[in-house]
């Protein structure tokens, strides 16, 4: 039998089966919370986990999400060419109001908002990737292609 999920990684599972997409969350004994602690979780390189950040358009306040490979670092130049203002910083409050979900458990999808995203395109070097799912010990696993369709995200050079 399938364990039942905390209610966090629930609404991921479900964002999934909404989207009928059959990936399947997993919430594992050991932290997730970071990149390197999701990829010694599951055995994978660092690369492979997918981190969904969350930004903030200095000028409209508006969040931004910007999916990058867990071996990568966000060039918030980069991005705020992209969206035509500077990046301001996202507090754990702005997270949570946006997302619906706490730092160390935020997902790519299933959002309290619908929120524009860019995709780092060094995701898609990979067959499999892992994400976050709602929680700090909850993860699925995908094919990074799929991240495209899930958000509707633009696939760019981040880093
Ligand atoms: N579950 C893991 C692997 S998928 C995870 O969520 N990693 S993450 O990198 O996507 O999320 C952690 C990120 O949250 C950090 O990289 C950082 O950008 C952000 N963060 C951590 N603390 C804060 C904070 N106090 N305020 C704003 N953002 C923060």
């Amino acid at each position: 039998m399938t364990q039942s999920l905390s209610s966090s990684a629930q609404k991921v599972q479900d964002a999934l089966n909404a989207l009928g997409m059959r990936l399947e969350v997993v919430e594992l004994p050991g932290s997730t919370r970071t990149a390197v602690e999701a990829a010694q979780a599951v055995g994978c390189q660092v690369g492979q986990i997918v981190k969904s950040l969350i930004f903030k358009g200095k000028r409209s306040k508006r969040p931004i999400l910007v999916i990058a490979s867990g071996a990568n670092r966000v060039n918030e130049k980069k991005i705020a060419a992209l969206i035509n203002e500077p990046l301001g910083k996202a507090d754990a409050d702005f997270v949570r109001q946006q997302t619906g979900f706490a730092i160390g458990g935020v997902p790519p999808l299933g959002h309290k908002n619908e929120i524009e995203t860019y995709i780092d395109e060094d995701l898609l070097q990979y067959k499999e990737v892992w994400a976050a799912a709602g929680t700090p010990r909850a993860l699925f696993h995908l094919d990074p292609k799929d991240l495209k369709k899930m958000t509707s995200g633009h696939i760019v050079d981040i880093k």
